[in-house]
């Protein structure tokens, strides 16, 4: 029997690289979009290259993804693709509206056009939340977005569910909180904050330079939530859902939990630095994935603690390595 096909867009990033093994351990053919650059960045799937396809595509080129589907005839497309680093959405707010919002739509046409009958899932934020209306944030809470990228996320979001009442698609959006793994990029905090243990540790550093340590997060691990994803397409009726674990911890939580795990104090090496406050920040984000677990039978395994730890060692081996 052939194998079902899945398109990945975004294959490149830490949860494209989680979902494809993730696919491919349940006998998917997998194909991962890439954009094209100059350089190779497939750090993060090098381990599981020779086992799926790579095919070029844009969010920014329509006809791109058009041919991209005619070719490869999906049964389901996860929508990862994005700029997703929240500062960069205030230096370039148009770009982010491009790839982060009217993608959605343009990959939504391309399905609509090519076969209605695609499984679509969008990755949608806890972002969309910001300055919370509601505590903790559940699949009815209402959004007020703080960032550029949060508004374009609102807009991918409700795309993606008008495309579903439009037109009758499976599309569904996956409004996942923080989450993060040893594959994090390096500018986001936790990755930001493990590396920078890793150096001091090593003696490559002696402080670490961040921005609000007031700052709280609901913070789970990358590797449980892309089963999320795959869950959500499966079901009998298209339907979005909260993924998060429940918990929220603070920046300075996490710097503590970091540092303690070699042993050294924080408040010997971290410096708050102005630079790295934002125009508007989010304070305090905690989910309710009630509705995750009951329909999806879905829950978070790896704790913060542990994610912590897992992500200093990685971080430690690696720099250790050279
Ligand atoms: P990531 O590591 O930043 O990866 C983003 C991916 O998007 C990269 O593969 C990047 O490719 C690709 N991309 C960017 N612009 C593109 C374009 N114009 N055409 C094609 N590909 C493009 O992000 P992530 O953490 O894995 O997150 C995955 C998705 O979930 C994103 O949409 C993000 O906004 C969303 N999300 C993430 C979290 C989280 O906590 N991680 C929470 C909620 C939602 P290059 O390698 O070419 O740059
Ligand atoms: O790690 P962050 O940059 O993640 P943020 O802004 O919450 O966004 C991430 O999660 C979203 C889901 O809620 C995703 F949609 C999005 O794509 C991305 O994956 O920052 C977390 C918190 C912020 O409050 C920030 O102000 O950490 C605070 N922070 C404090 N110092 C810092 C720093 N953030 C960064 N990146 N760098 C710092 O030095």
């Amino acid at each position: 029997m052939a194998k079902p096909v899945a398109l990945v867009t975004g294959v490149t990033g830490q949860d494209g690289s989680y979902l494809s093994e993730l696919l491919l351990n349940k006998g998917y053919r997998v194909i991962g979009m890439v954009r094209r650059a100059s350089t190779e960045n497939f750090a993060r799937i090098a381990h599981i290259k020779g086992d799926f396809e790579l095919r070029q595509g844009d969010l920014l080129d329509q006809l791109s993804l058009i041919s991209l589907l005619q070719e490869i005839k999906p049964r389901e497309v996860y929508n990862l693709a994005a700029q997703s680093f929240v500062p960069t959405s205030w230096q370039q707010p148009v770009l982010t509206g491009e790839f982060t919002a009217l993608g959605v739509t343009r990959m939504l046409e391309a399905v609509r056009l090519v076969d209605p009958s695609i499984r679509f899932y969008q990755a949608s934020s806890s972002e969309m939340f910001g300055k919370v209306l509601e505590t903790p944030q559940k699949e009815t809470t209402p959004f007020y977005p703080r960032s550029p990228y949060g508004v374009a996320k609102v807009y991918g979001h409700y795309i993606t569910v008008n495309y579903r009442e439009s037109y009758n698609i499976f599309a569904v959006s996956g409004i996942l909180f923080n989450h993060e793994s040893p594959r994090r990029g390096l500018e986001f905090v936790t990755r930001k904050i493990t590396d920078g243990v890793a150096r001091i540790k090593l003696g490559m550093m002696s402080e670490l330079r961040l921005g609000n340590l007031d700052a709280h997060r609901d913070w789970g691990f990358a590797g449980d939530y892309v089963e999320a994803m795959w869950l959500m397409l499966q079901q009998p009726r298209p339907e979005d859902f909260v993924i998060a674990t429940g918990v929220s911890h603070s920046v300075r939580e996490l710097v503590a939990a970091a540092f303690g795990c070699v042993g050294l104090d924080w408040q010997q090496h971290v410096v708050v630095d102005q630079q790295f406050i934002r125009p508007a920040e989010v304070d305090v984000l905690v989910g309710d994935a009630t509705k995750a677990q009951q329909i999806l039978g879905w829950k978070p395994r790896v704790s913060f603690a542990q994610m912590v730890e897992m992500m200093v060692e990685e971080d430690l081996k690696r720099l250790k390595q050279g």
